[in-house]
C-alpha cells in the first residue's frame, strides 16, 4: 500500500513538472495568446525614446520591408528603444501588444491596424496614459483624437493610379468604349488597403459604363489564396479581360492559376494584369510584360517615422498625417527602377 501511495505521488510530480517545462517551452502558444512584447529588455540608457511598435503581421515582401524600414530606422545609435510585436493576423494580439505598452509606460506607441475598426476601448486607455500613438500604414475608422499622426500612403490615390492607367491604355489603342469585364482581387475587407484601393478604383471605373466588375474577392494579400480565389474565377466566368489584384503576393498566385489553366496575361496576353505594391519580383513581370502596370506602395516609412517622432520631442507640431511619394510602373519606365530595388 504504502509503495503504491509512493507510486502515484512519484507520478504526480512528473506530470507538474511536464507541464511546467511544457509552458516554459511556449508549448501554450496556442492556447495563450502571444506575450506583449518579442523584446522585453530595459532600455539600457535613459535617454533613449522608447517606443512600441505593434506590427499586424508578414504575409507580403512589402510587409517584411516595412517592419525592416521601422527596425533600423528606430535604433539605439539612432536614439531610439524600441519593442517589436507581430500580431500574425489577429486583432486580439495587436490590442495585447497595445496594452502591454501602456503598462510599460512607453514613451510612444506605433501600429499598423490590421483592419480599420475596433480600436476605440484601447486607444482611449492609451490616451488616458498619456502615451501618443502614431499609425503607419494603415488607419482606424473613427475618432482622429484618438491618435496624433498618419503615416503611410493615399490608398484612395492608388486605386484611382490603376483606374487611371487602364482608362488612358485603352484610349490610347482607340478601345475606350470597348464592354470590358474586370475582376478584382482584394486584401482582407475592412482593412484601409482595400477599403482605399477599392473606393479609388471604383471612383475611375464608375465613369465608364462599358467597364463590367464581375466580382471584387478578398485573397488575403497572399499567394496561396490569390492563386485559389483566381482559379475559381477562371471556372466561374469565361471572359476575363482584366485582373486588378490589390497586391503583390496576390498576383503571384492569381499569374500561377492563369497559367494552370492555359491562359496568358501581359502586353501580348489574353488579360491585362494591374497589380500594386511594386516589389522587385512584379517589377521584373512588368519588365518582361508579363504584368501591364504595377501601382507602387512605398513601405519605407522608417525614417519619416523617426523624423516625426524627434519632432514630437522637441515639442514641435506635427501634420495629422503624411504620405509616402510613391510612381506608377510600366514597360515603358520600370528600367529606369529596377536596379536599385533593394526589396
Ligand atoms: O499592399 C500588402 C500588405 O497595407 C499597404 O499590406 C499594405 C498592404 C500591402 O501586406 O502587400
Amino acid at each position: 500500500m504504502k509503495n503504491e501511495k509512493r507510486l502515484v505521488m512519484a507520478l504526480v510530480v512528473l506530470v507538474v513538472m511536464f507541464l511546467v517545462l511544457l509552458g516554459a517551452s511556449g508549448g501554450f502558444e496556442n492556447a495563450t495568446p502571444q506575450q506583449a512584447t518579442e523584446d522585453d529588455s530595459e532600455p539600457a540608457d535613459e535617454d533613449l525614446i522608447v517606443v512600441g511598435f505593434s506590427q499586424l503581421g508578414s504575409e507580403s515582401v512589402w510587409r517584411a520591408t516595412h517592419t525592416q524600414s521601422i527596425q533600423d530606422a528606430l535604433s539605439k545609435e539612432n536614439g531610439f528603444f524600441l519593442q517589436y510585436s507581430n500580431a500574425r493576423q489577429k486583432q486580439e494580439n495587436q490590442i495585447k501588444a497595445i496594452r502591454g505598452f501602456i503598462s510599460q509606460r512607453v514613451d510612444y506607441i506605433v501600429f499598423s491596424p490590421l483592419m480599420e475598426e475596433g480600436w476605440e476601448t484601447v486607444l482611449t486607455e492609451a490616451k488616458d496614459a498619456g502615451i501618443p500613438v502614431i499609425l503607419v500604414d494603415r488607419k482606424i475608422a473613427g475618432s482622429e483624437d484618438l491618435y496624433t499622426t498618419f503615416i503611410g500612403s493615399d490608398m484612395e490615390a492608388e486605386g484611382r493610379k490603376a483606374g487611371e492607367w487602364l482608362e488612358n491604355d485603352l484610349a490610347r489603342r482607340g478601345r475606350a468604349d470597348d464592354p470590358l469585364n474586370i475582376v478584382v482581387l482584394t486584401g482582407p475587407f475592412g482593412s484601409t488597403s482595400q477599403i482605399g484601393r477599392s473606393c479609388g478604383f471604383m471612383q475611375v471605373a464608375s465613369q465608364h459604363p462599358s467597364w463590367n466588375i464581375l466580382t471584387q474577392e478578398s485573397g488575403d494579400f497572399t499567394v496561396v489564396k490569390g492563386k485559389e480565389v483566381m482559379a475559381k474565377l477562371l471556372r466561374l466566368y469565361e471572359d476575363i479581360d482584366v485582373v486588378v489584384s490589390q497586391n503583390d503576393e496576390m498576383t503571384f498566385g492569381a499569374m500561377e492559376a492563369i497559367a494552370e489553366a492555359g491562359l496568358t496575361t501581359g502586353i501580348y496576353g489574353k488579360m491585362k494584369m494591374i497589380s500594386f505594391d511594386g516589389v522587385k519580383d512584379a517589377l521584373e513581370l512588368v519588365d518582361s510584360g508579363k504584368i501591364n502596370c504595377e501601382v507602387e506602395c512605398n513601405p519605407l516609412q522608417g525614417e519619416l517615422l523617426a523624423d516625426v517622432i524627434k519632432k514630437l520631442e522637441a515639442g514641435e507640431k506635427v501634420d495629422k498625417e503624411y504620405f509616402v511619394d510613391e510612381l506608377v510602373f510600366t514597360a515603358n519606365n520600370v528600367r529606369d527602377y529596377l536596379s536599385d530595388r533593394v526589396y
